[in-house]
């Protein structure tokens, strides 16, 4: 296989063998660099008063990468602002929360360039580039105007949004236009794929060729849905080491007979936390007998705490929490265990395991790795019951969880009472059908599936 270069908004320096690193994102692309002699290249996270376009080699746990650091107002416009402020919540469906301002859209396009300029001398001829995320979009485009002839994919990690709501982004067609500088385009779902290819026949009056193709003026690229997995196998091992036997018993001992019902996701309003709180509300006024014999755990670490809609939601939370605990609390328990701290993997792998239920209900979610990784952590003899958002890219491989709308605080409620009067029998028949495909579509099936599709494309000439 080619010599593989990631490029990512963030590189993550892996800090064992085994991932430990937070975000969806990371965990993945190190279990696929590992594979290959590649080299992962992205903004270190370090601010710089001036870009110098320095690179700063390393080569952890045989993962090579190459990282710059970027300018304050760089991070502003083009981290805090152009992508988490605009596209962030424009992709999952929040136009309400979309900023548009020409000055994010300038540091968007200088940081791109930025990326390009420096990345450009580290890309041999025969590699494979491989852009990875929202924050990168018009990348394959700067590096084709730079010469780059390589084969260059691009894969989508979060939802691509319906025709109308792209619309409203100042930008949209000069953002899809760029796109056609790739050879390969990824997305999640069929669902994200189908509304890229509804864009591209209705803005652009693209044609569409036998199995993938998409041509706009001329170029020829694959629109593929790719959605990723998990590192299953090391997934399945870390849910029955030590480490997270030992959390798994202490769980058990805390949870002192009661049924443990587990979230596990980043602060962001994305995740449907609100929703999930007030579902599982609903769930405890309407089952009284209830009281005292379940609760909810839960992990919700802070994440872009610069923007201020996260800064609102982690508000909303802490209030929403004391409320539920407030209205249901005794003495002896707490109904909802609300944490704001990240955990190594192994520890969430106990954790998962310990529950009964996993619940998952994002408002919008390209993938959703949690909801493979409660699955994998599961005990085959016992498994838990996974409640999973209609809404989340998962669910089109997880079709035997529960699925629910997470805007429905009855739909929740109802879910979590199906899930705990679940038979042993359907447990295992469901658990066993979703473990079928979390196994087969893990990880290095997501990788090959990608970088095999660009592997057979055409090189392409430069703009
Ligand atoms: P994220 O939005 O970060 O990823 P997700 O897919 O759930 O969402 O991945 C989160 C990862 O972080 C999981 O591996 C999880 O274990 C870990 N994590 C979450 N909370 C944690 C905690 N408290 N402590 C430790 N680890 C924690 C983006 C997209 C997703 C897509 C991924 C990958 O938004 O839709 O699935 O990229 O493509």
């Amino acid at each position: 296989m080619s010599r593989l270069v990631v490029i990512s908004n963030r590189v993550s320096v892996p800090t064992s063998d085994v991932g430990g690193a937070q975000g969806g994102l990371s965990v993945a692309l190190a279990a696929a660099l590992r594979e290959s002699n590649g080299v992962w290249f992205g903004w270190s996270g370090e601010e710089t008063e001036h870009f110098s376009g320095h690179i700063n080699f390393q080569r952890n746990f045989g993962v090579a990468t190459a990282t710059i650091d970027l300018e304050p107002h760089d991070i502003e416009e083009y981290y805090n602002g152009y992508a988490n402020r605009t596209l962030w919540p424009l992709f999952h469906y929040r136009v309400d929360l979309a900023e548009f301002e020409r000055g994010f859209a300038g540091g968007y396009e200088r940081v791109n360039a930025r990326f390009a300029d420096t990345v450009v001398p580290l890309i041999e001829p025969e590699d494979l580039v491989w852009v990875n995320d929202y924050h990168l979009i018009p990348l394959g485009q700067k590096l084709r105007e730079r010469g780059c002839r390589n084969r260059i994919g691009f894969f989508l990690h979060i939802p691509w949004p319906p025709m109308p709501l792209l619309l409203s982004l100042p930008s949209h067609r000069e953002l899809v236009q760029s796109m056609f500088a790739y050879d390969v385009v990824g997305f999640q779902t069929k669902d994200s794929l189908e509304a890229f290819r509804d864009y591209a026949r209705v803005q652009l009056g693209a044609d569409f060729g036998d199995d993938d193709g998409v041509v706009h003026e001329g170029r020829s690229i694959r629109a593929i849905a790719c959605p990723i997995g998990i590192d299953t196998t090391e997934f399945r091992a870390s849910a029955e080491g030590e480490v997270a036997r030992g959390v798994f018993e202490q769980m058990r001992a805390s949870a002192n007979g009661r049924t443990m019902i587990i979230g596990v996701d980043r602060l962001d309003y994305s995740k449907g936390l609100q929703e999930r709180f007030l579902g599982y509300e609903r769930f405890l006024a309407a089952n009284p007998d209830k009281h005292g014999a379940v609760f909810l755990l839960q992990i919700a670490p802070p994440s872009r705490g610069e923007v201020q809609s996260y800064q609102e939601i982690r508000a909303q939370l802490d209030a929403l929490s004391g409320r539920i605990n407030g209205e249901f609390a005794d003495a002896e328990w707490v109904p909802i265990r609300y944490v704001n701290k990240g955990h190594p993997r192994e520890q969430l792998a106990g954790m998962y395991r310990a529950a009964r239920i996993g619940l998952v209900t994002p408002l919008r979610d390209g993938m959703n790795l949690v909801a493979k990784e409660y699955v994998a952590a599961q005990d085959a003899k016992d498994p838990g019951v996974l409640i999973l958002s209609r809404f989340a890219g998962a669910a089109e491989q997880l079709a035997d969880a529960l699925l629910v709308n997470p805007h429905s605080p009855e739909e929740l409620a109802d879910a979590i009472a199906t899930a705990l009067a679940m038979p042993l029998t359907e447990r295992i028949a469901r658990w066993r059908r979703m473990l079928d495909n979390i196994e087969a579509e893990d990880v290095i099936w997501w990788r090959r599936r990608f970088t095999d599709a660009l592997e057979a494309s055409q090189p392409q000439a430069a703009n």
